[in-house]
C-alpha cells in the first residue's frame, strides 16, 4: 500500500511561535546531534488503525417494534427517525446495521443490548461481525 507522508503544517498558535521542535512523545530523533547544530530528523512512530466491527440486530417474531426503536436510541444514539428506519429494515430483511465500532466497544454494545432485552423478557438478538 502506498503511504503518503502528510506535511506537518507549522504550528500557527501564537503561544507556540518558534516552538515547532520535537516534543516528548513525537518520537523525535536527532541522530545523536544533541540539538546543538540545529539538524533535526524525525522518525514516525508506527501506528495501526484498529479493526472495525459491525453491530447487527436480528429480526424475530416477538420483540415489539417500539422496544427495538428504544434499543437503537438508547445504545446506538439514533434519533427517532433513524431508529424507526433501521427497525423496519430489520423487520423486513431479517438483519440490519446498528453501527460500526472497535472490538471492545462493539462487544460492550452487544452485551448491553442482550442484557437489556432479556431483562425485559424479549428474545431480541444482537451480534457483531468483523467489517
Ligand atoms: N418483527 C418484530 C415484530 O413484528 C419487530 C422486530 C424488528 C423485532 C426488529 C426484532 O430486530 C428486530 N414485532
Amino acid at each position: 500500500m502506498t503511504r503518503y507522508l502528510r506535511h506537518k503544517p507549522a504550528n500557527l498558535h501564537p503561544h507556540m511561535a518558534g516552538k515547532n521542535g520535537p516534543r516528548p512523545g513525537d518520537g523525535g530523533n536527532n541522530g545523536g546531534d544533541e540539538g546543538k547544530t540545529g539538524i533535526v530528523t524525525k522518525t514516525r512512530p508506527k501506528t495501526k488503525k484498529p479493526s472495525l466491527y459491525k453491530v447487527l440486530l436480528l429480526n424475530d417474531d416477538f420483540t415489539p417494534m417500539e422496544f427495538v426503536v428504544l434499543v437503537l436510541q438508547r445504545f446506538f444514539n439514533k434519533g427517532q427517525e433513524d431508529a424507526t428506519r433501521i427497525m423496519l429494515h430489520v423487520h423486513q430483511k431479517g438483519v440490519g446495521l446498528c453501527g460500526v465500532y472497535t472490538y471492545e466497544v462493539a462487544e460492550t454494545k452487544v452485551t448491553q443490548v442482550m442484557d437489556f432485552s432479556r431483562q425485559h423478557g424479549h428474545p431480541l438478538q444482537c451480534t457483531m461481525e468483523k467489517e
